[in-house]
């Protein structure tokens, strides 16, 4: 099992650095698949916020269930950051493509906080999914502090 999964990061190190073709139709493909993936993580990692923050009510089995969505889509996005892709990118800054072991670092932190969420949503405690989410939002906000045009 470990062995499958460092060869599973090896592989997804290995395609991100590489062009998007070894997994999408064309670059522009690739875009709108990063978009997407990153759209439908923020809508469930949002509903999570919403208890979270207080404005709708707790609800243990809501929180599983979008907190799975939030620790597999954050497993998606990385290799459609591929090189072919930064010259058609408008909401990325070149760093990106500049500093791929940083870049990978961030992207490990959001799958490690993420599983962390789902973890923390799984005891069913409240405090627990606070703590959690908070950590997983700053992973989210560091990233896009550093990659993200806006
Ligand atoms: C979201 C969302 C983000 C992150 C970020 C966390 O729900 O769309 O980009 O959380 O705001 O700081």
């Amino acid at each position: 099992m470990k062995f499958a999964v460092s060869a599973l990061l090896a592989a997804a190190a290995v395609t991100l650095a590489g062009p998007a073709s070894a997994q999408f139709a064309k670059p522009e493909t690739a875009i709108k698949y990063r978009q997407s993936v990153m759209f439908v993580m923020a809508q469930h990692f949002g509903r999570i916020g919403a208890m979270a923050n207080g404005k709708v009510p707790y609800d243990a089995k809501a929180a599983i269930a979008n907190a799975e969505l939030v620790a597999t889509m954050a497993k998606l996005p990385w290799p459609a950051f591929a090189t072919d892709t930064e010259k058609h990118s408008h909401e990325v800054k070149p760093a990106l493509w500049k500093e791929p072991a940083k870049f990978k670092e961030h992207a490990d932190k959001l799958e490690e906080t993420s599983g962390k969420l789902l973890a923390a949503a799984k005891t069913e405690k409240l405090e627990d999914l606070k703590a959690a989410f908070g950590e997983t939002a700053r992973s989210c906000k560091s990233c896009h502090d550093a990659y993200r045009k806006d």
